[in-house]
């Protein structure tokens, strides 16, 4: 693991890697999207982005990035396909679990997150996956790969039980399989509509340790179209960043990836939502271990 130079570290702070408690893995990798590639330089916009962001939470009134976060360089994309991309990042993933450490991928597509996942699965015992996206993902194969972005939860679902918030696009294949259990499936309608039972409702289903999946298209277009597959009608930022903070206040929440993100040349806005949105996750989860808490 190699050091990236400060300007292009989260936040733009370097702590030493041993004495970091977050570490930030970008991998620019896209070759699994469909409609509008750029995702591999999400990591890159997202990391320039955070340079400007308050490092002061204003809602837990706290400086989050007193934590320790360390910023990897990122991991170099491989163009033979995702299916070459997943043991290098779950090599990279796992060494941050065993490390202690809370990881978080900087997609890239959501095929990332699969590699992820495998580390997850050797790290952790019995965690849950928390899914925020637009999509179900619950594809078997897609274009011929079972590790595309569009299976990413089916591949999830084969090793851990998931929960999936902000959905409401899937196809005719993937009908059944999502209302198999239909209590782990919260419409971005649904979160929409009451935020708060929304909140009631996930708590009521999610198990303990979870691992959050970000695809960053669970969010409304309007706030955030830079990304490779837009869907109207999504989550707004409170309403995530709400459900996010209520997971993290009763939840172990052990790592996280963040992804989708396509930048758009010369619109920043959506870059700086999802360098807050990192940082909203770090200070959500680490404010109660902070305060002394459980
Ligand atoms: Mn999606």
């Amino acid at each position: 693991m190699s050091d990236l130079p400060a300007a292009l570290s989260f936040l733009g702070v370097q702590e030493p890697i041993e004495r970091a408690a977050v570490v930030v893995l970008p991998v620019p990798y896209d070759l699994t999207t469909t409609y509008q590639p750029g995702a591999r330089f999400g990591p890159r916009a997202l990391l320039t982005a955070s340079l400007n962001v308050e490092l002061f939470d204003e809602e837990l009134r706290w400086d989050p990035s007193r934590v320790g976060i360390h910023t990897l360089e990122p991991l170099e994309p491989l163009a033979v396909g995702p299916q070459a991309m997943v043991p290098l990042i779950r090599e990279q993933v796992e060494e941050i679990f065993l490390a202690g450490k809370f990881p978080i991928v900087l997609g890239g597509d959501h095929s990332v997150s699969i590699g992820a996942l495998e580390a997850l699965a050797r790290r952790w015992e019995n965690p849950w996956v928390l899914q925020i996206d637009a999509h179900a993902d619950l594809r078997e194969e897609y274009q011929g790969s079972p590790f595309s972005h569009a299976c990413v939860m089916a591949r999830a679902r084969e090793s851990f039980p998931c929960v999936q918030v902000g959905v409401r696009s899937w196809s005719a294949e993937e009908d059944a399989a999502l209302w198999e259990r239909p209590e782990r499936v919260i419409l971005a309608r649904e979160a929409e509509e009451d935020p708060e039972a929304a909140a009631e409702r996930l708590l009521s289903v999610l198990g303990d340790p979870v691992y959050l999946t970000i695809d960053l298209d669970g969010l409304d277009p309007s706030i955030l179209p830079a990304t490779g597959t837009p869907e109207p009608g999504g989550l707004r930022w409170f309403t995530l960043t709400h459900l996010l903070r209520r997971v993290a206040e009763s939840r172990h929440v052990v790592g996280c990836d963040v992804t989708e993100l396509s930048p758009i040349p010369g619109f920043i806005a959506p870059d700086f939502l999802a360098a807050r949105l990192v940082l909203k996750v770090i200070s959500y989860v680490f404010h109660r271990r902070h305060q002394g808490g459980g």
